[in-house]
């Protein structure tokens, strides 16, 4: 498949990016070189991160990064709280090692995986994704993690296997927003097989170079750049491969409100609000709002998915 660059790029967008970009060539260039002591004091900081030295994966975007504080303490986490400050300090209690991972439903492979062994069959990449809320704001985010779909081969999908569904943990005790009513527990979320195979679809178990904070879903969540944020489920203990489109989460709250699909359309308002622009999380109260792109911008990546659809229709 022909992945073509970005090309709606702010060129102010680009300058930071090329600077994260930059730090972390420096970083591996010192480690190869073992001239570490010779870089100035904030490299040296950098390079102790966890994942400093993991290679950038080929569908990186050349985007101005969020910060980590923007992109670390204004969550959407419902097991918790519905306020996107809460789960901040609410996730900490999450007991997320070791992490056990169900995997049913049409496969060859199907059972318990402890997360350290899919681990170990699954080279951690650098991603850096835009991200876009349903609720109209948009951050861009550099992911540690591996590819979706080259993980769901390893547990060997059958033919039947059109649609792919992921389960979040359920445990009130811990996620206390579980014992409300704000969703029909546990969170479910899917996708077509086909959406799942996509080379731009994501399992992450980083961010920023460091393991997920659990706040953003540890120890592993989905990301898929395309779709509005609900699709990027976090706390992930089951995968299950039907052949039917499973029931997901937000779907069932409010199927006229949020499609299955939900993929990013700036054509297709919520019912409550527009979806033609998207407020950049972090930026001034000056700045413009930003055009919302159709797919997120991922559209010469992921458009033939979806050929021959009305996108008002399936939305
Ligand atoms: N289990 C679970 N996953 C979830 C959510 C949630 O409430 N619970 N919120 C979703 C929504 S609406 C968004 S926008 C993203 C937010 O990801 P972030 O908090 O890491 O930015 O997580 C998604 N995944
Ligand atoms: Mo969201």
């Amino acid at each position: 498949m022909l992945i073509k660059g970005k090309s709606s790029i702010l060129s102010s967008e680009i300058t930071d990016r090329a600077i994260f970009q930059n730090r972390r060539k420096i970083i591996k260039a010192a480690a190869g070189l073992s001239i570490a002591s010779l870089l100035p004091s904030t490299a040296n900081a950098e390079q102790t991160k966890k994942y400093a030295q993991v290679p950038s994966g080929p569908y990186s975007a050349n985007v101005q990064v969020t910060s980590i504080e923007d992109a670390t303490n204004y969550t959407n986490y419902y097991e918790f709280s519905t306020n996107k400050k809460d789960s901040t300090v609410l996730a900490q209690p999450l007991k997320t090692s070791p992490w056990v991972i169900t995997v049913e439903g049409e496969a060859e492979k199907t059972g318990k995986f402890n997360l350290e062994d899919i681990l170990k069959n699954n080279p951690l990449e650098e991603r850096i994704s835009r991200f876009r809320c349903v609720e109209a704001w948009s951050m861009v985010v550099p992911w540690i993690g591996f590819p979706l779909g080259a993980m769901l081969q390893q547990f060997k999908p059958t033919a039947k296997a059109k649609f792919v569904e992921f389960t979040t943990l359920y445990n009130p005790e811990v996620m206390v927003g579980q014992r409300g009513k704000s969703l029909d527990w546990p969170y479910v979320e899917a996708l077509r097989i086909d959406e799942a195979m996509h080379p731009l679809a994501f399992m992450a178990t980083g961010m920023y170079d460091e393991d997920l904070p659990k706040q953003n879903g540890a120890p592993l969540r989905l990301v898929v750049p395309w779709k509005y944020g609900f699709k990027s489920i976090k706390a992930i203990v089951k995968i299950r491969f039907s052949e039917t489109m499973p029931a997901t989460a937000w779907n069932k709250m409010a199927a006229g409100e949020y499609g299955f699909y939900a993929n990013v359309n700036p054509d297709v308002p919520h019912p409550r609000w527009s979806q033609s622009r998207e407020r950049i999380l972090g930026a001034s109260i000056f700045t413009p709002k930003r055009k919302t792109e159709l797919f997120n911008g991922y559209g010469d990546q992921v458009a033939s998915l979806y050929t021959d659809m009305d996108l008002k229709k399936y939305f």
